[in-house]
């Protein structure tokens, strides 16, 4: 009888799965959809965005409840992906996070495993003083802090500084590497010129002839000025775009033209007036800012609603397009673990074919401006 057959086919089976588990063995088809299920690869996790509107007053408030140093060795608020059981960031691999140094304060000098990336949202003149070198910040520059390097902050300005934090914490601490070390004194003392790697890497086009002595998978800039960031943006905007972002480029190590750090890469993009990109999606993650500018960015049929100030994370394998809504150019800053991929040859891409490479969502039309609905219908 095949109904007994069965039966005792699967009673031999979970009595054979039962001896395993107490061995603390398991049988890989165990609990395993058939291979005509499988249906490939899709989206690693949701999309999640957080507003400038919120972040900023909790980031201000933490400026009254603790001070950087004993109590809080970073004033540092944390983005926390909900759709993202088991971690505390904002995406699997790096986080989101903004810290805040009020005038006169000092975030004490230490180094980790853990390396990190600063974009700076308000303040003028504050300065992180990364292994010796002293770098004053401004708004919309991009500040490095390798791994493994001293690094401590210092605002002697009238104004609260305020950056974002990037950190490979997530990717690291699953490779169990994470380790940390103080620096014992208050700020490191300065020990080079200010802004040495910028002054002698950051020229565009030019290197000093001691290049190849520096030519290791940590940029030797610590520091790209937003104005130079801007200019190039607008040289590029006058001969390419991209399909997909823009007029985009990515911040690089200038002595090997490769991502700036060897687990972060950072990039902005530069979204015209009106500009509607194609829809991609990519094995790599990206942690998003607004720095000017507003507009709309559909992720995976989900439409993300963001003005200057505000983050939001592309998980991998999501699609996404980005849409200008504002009347001026937006910046997005975004940061991602693209090198990961590439050094490990998981990197891949692909482009949205339907639609004219637009994700259809019932809304969408309703956010954007006259000019786009015209366009489209055109
Ligand atoms: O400024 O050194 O957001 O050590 C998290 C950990 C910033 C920093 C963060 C850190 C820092």
């Amino acid at each position: 009888m095949p109904d007994s057959a069965a039966t005792t086919a699967d009673g031999e089976m979970n009595a054979y799965f039962d001896d395993l588990q107490g061995k603390h063995l398991d049988a890989l088809w165990r609990g395993r959809p058939p291979a005509q299920n499988n249906t490939g690869r899709k989206a690693a996790y949701e999309p999640f965005h957080w507003a400038w509107s919120e972040i900023r007053p909790a980031l201000m408030r933490a400026g009254e409840l603790v001070t950087p140093g004993p109590d809080a060795e970073r004033r540092v608020i944390q983005f926390i992906n909900p759709h993202l059981p088991g971690f505390r960031s904002a995406s699997h691999t790096l986080t989101g996070n903004v810290q805040l140094v009020l005038p006169g304060e000092i975030s004490p000098s230490h180094r980790h495993s853990v390396a990190a990336i600063r974009f700076i949202i308000e303040g003028s003149s504050a300065i992180t003083v990364v292994e010796g070198e002293p770098i004053e910040m401004f708004p919309g520059d991009l500040v490095l802090t390798p791994g493994g390097y001293w690094h401590g902050h210092v605002n002697k300005s009238d104004q609260p500084a305020i950056w974002m934090d990037s950190l490979d914490r997530p990717l690291v601490g699953n490779l169990k590497q994470t380790f940390q070390e103080p620096y014992g004194e208050r700020l490191q003392v300065s020990t080079k010129v200010a802004d040495a790697g910028l002054s002698r890497f950051g020229a565009g086009g030019m290197l000093p002839l001691d290049r190849k002595l520096n030519a290791g998978p940590v940029s030797p800039v610590m520091r790209y000025p937003w104005e130079q960031t801007r200019v190039a943006l607008d040289r590029l905007a006058v001969a390419y775009a991209d399909p997909f972002d823009d007029v985009a480029m990515d911040y690089v190590n200038p002595s090997t033209g490769g991502h700036v750090l060897p687990t972060i890469g950072c990039r902005m993009q530069m979204l015209r007036p009106n500009v509607h990109t194609r829809a991609h999606r990519h094995a790599h993650v990206s942690v998003h800012h607004a720095f000017r500018g507003e507009g709309v960015t559909i992720i995976d049929g989900a439409e993300i609603r963001w003005k200057a100030g505000d983050f939001f994370v592309i998980p991998p394998w999501s699609w996404h397009e980005h849409i200008n809504t504002g009347g001026d150019k937006a910046y997005l800053f975004s940061t991602m673990d693209a090198p990961v991929l590439d050094a490990l040859h998981l990197a891949a891409e692909e482009s949205f074919e339907d639609n004219n490479g637009r994700q259809r969502t019932p809304r969408v039309d309703a956010l954007l401006p006259e000019s786009h609905t015209a366009r489209k219908s055109a």
